[in-house]
């Protein structure tokens, strides 16, 4: 079976770590590529030095020229501006659906067949702009947030609750900004309500106080990053995301992953992608999994997605 190939389109912080990860699996050959000079090509050949201390064995290429993507089965976009304190995700829109116009046009040419998987900010807007301008099929063209902020959320409640983060299991929808929703009914760790474990521990009334700050925190959490930083935003959580889906698709392994996926029709909203619960497989979004929404999620994921529809309906395409 031929090697897969997956092309990185920014090779900054995210990029980086992705490539880490990816070698350390052996999951694919790896092209990164950047518009900085020399940036590409030494963090590749730091992997391919890393390689027989790490016992990992991929090829990995640095790159300023979009014709080495050719042939990539996945491509990961994460060029464009990270936050810096005091900005929001939709501060970015502007420079980087420049640059995402750049990447969708270089990857529709030289990777015709490519699975997509865009991570640059403002996401559910960035990912709008590449589907529409690949032209790619639905189901090949994808966001990642939804893993990130479920797998937020799900830190802090193994902290809150003093419980291995393996058995957390959370979901959050919407769009990918602070007005996500992260669902507390389906909150659970191994199969119990997490609602159930806060009560008994606090009470009622206390436990909906400790989930109320932990979803604000939630929502909150990518600004709490980069608050701290100072220099940029949150990548070891978005890359090892990013990896989920990867391994999803190039082994073809059906997870349920929310995914920023284009929505016709499901969760009464129609041509525009948001964040939902998906099985993600060899033939990308293979299926968009609709959940009950009771009317106070409804409120809210109608509120997430009335945002992504203002910028969305605010570009020109
Ligand atoms: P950073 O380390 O700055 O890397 C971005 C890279 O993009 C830099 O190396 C740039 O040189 C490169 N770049 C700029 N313009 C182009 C271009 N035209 N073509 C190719 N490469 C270019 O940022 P990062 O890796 O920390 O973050 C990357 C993006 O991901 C940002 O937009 C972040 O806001 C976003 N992000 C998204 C999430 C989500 O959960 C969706 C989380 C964290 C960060």
């Amino acid at each position: 079976m031929a090697r897969k190939k997956i092309a990185l389109i920014g090779s900054g912080q995210i990029g980086g770590v992705f490539v880490q990860l990816a070698a350390a699996r052996e999951l694919a050959d790896i092209v990164l590529f950047d518009i900085l000079e020399g940036v590409p090509q030494g963090k590749a050949l730091d992997i391919m030095e890393a390689s027989p201390a790490a016992g990992h064995d991929i090829h990995v290429q640095g790159t300023n020229r979009y014709e080495d993507i050719e042939g990539s089965d996945l491509v990961i976009v994460t060029a464009g501006l990270a936050r810096k304190p005091g900005m929001s995700r939709d501060d970015l829109v502007t420079t980087n659906s420049r640059i995402m116009r750049s990447a969708a046009v270089a990857i529709r040419e030289n990777a015709p067949d490519a699975h997509v998987i865009v991570i640059s900010n403002p996401l559910d807007v960035m990912v709008t702009l590449c589907h529409r301008i690949t032209g790619f099929p639905k189901n090949r063209v994808m966001g990642m947030a939804g893993i990130l902020d479920s797998a937020r959320f799900a830190a802090f409640v193994a902290m809150e609750l003093q419980v291995s983060v393996k058995d957390v299991h959370t979901l959050v929808l919407g769009g990918h900004g602070d007005d996500m929703v992260p669902l507390i009914r389906y909150a659970n760790v191994n199969g119990i309500p997490v609602m159930y474990l806060l009560e008994k521990k606090y009470g009622a009334e206390k436990a909906m106080e400790v989930m109320s700050e932990i979803v604000k925190r939630t929502r909150y959490a990518g600004g709490e990053i980069v608050g701290l930083l100072k220099t940029g935003s949150a990548f070891y959580s978005p890359a090892t995301s990013a990896m989920a889906m990867a391994e999803a698709i190039l082994k073809d392994q059906k997870r349920v992953l929310p995914v920023c996926a284009l929505l016709e029709g499901e969760y009464g909203v129609n041509g525009y992608f948001a964040g939902v619960p998906c099985v993600v497989g060899a033939n990308g979004v293979e299926q968009i999994i609709e959940l009950e929404l009771n009317r106070e999620e409804r409120t809210m994921f109608d509120e997430s997605v009335s945002h992504v529809k203002a910028m969305v309906d605010n570009l020109s395409l």
